[in-house]
């Protein structure tokens, strides 16, 4: 028996055992500057969300400080964290995207 991350593995290599991998939230932060039509139009390109569902999404970061944009595994989260503030940054927007683990 050998033992490879928390994959149990037999002696003939046969997976017995695969773990599911930890999930992450993507959250968008409130700030004070960047435009609401711009949050919106993030939250419909990189998260898929239609024009209410992001409108209800964005309401609910400027009012309460921060929003769940969605849950992915680490690296399609790690990727949209990236490019939302570099879409961010392009715009010369301060709006903030980052990571959290559920
Ligand atoms: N608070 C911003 C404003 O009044 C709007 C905003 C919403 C900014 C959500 C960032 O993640 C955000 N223009």
């Amino acid at each position: 028996m050998s033992k490879l991350g928390s994959a149990e593995v037999v002696e003939d290599d046969v997976l017995t055992e695969l773990s599911t991998p930890s999930m992450y939230q993507v959250v968008l932060n409130n700030d004070d500057y960047t435009p609401m039509d711009f949050v919106v139009e993030v939250l419909e390109v990189f998260f898929n969300k239609n024009e209410q569902q992001a409108t209800d999404i964005m309401l609910t970061i400027h009012h309460q400080g921060k929003g769940i944009c969605g849950t992915y595994p680490f690296d399609i989260a790690e990727t949209k964290v990236i490019q939302v503030n570099q879409f961010s940054r392009d715009n010369q927007h301060p709006l903030l995207c980052t990571l959290e683990k559920i």
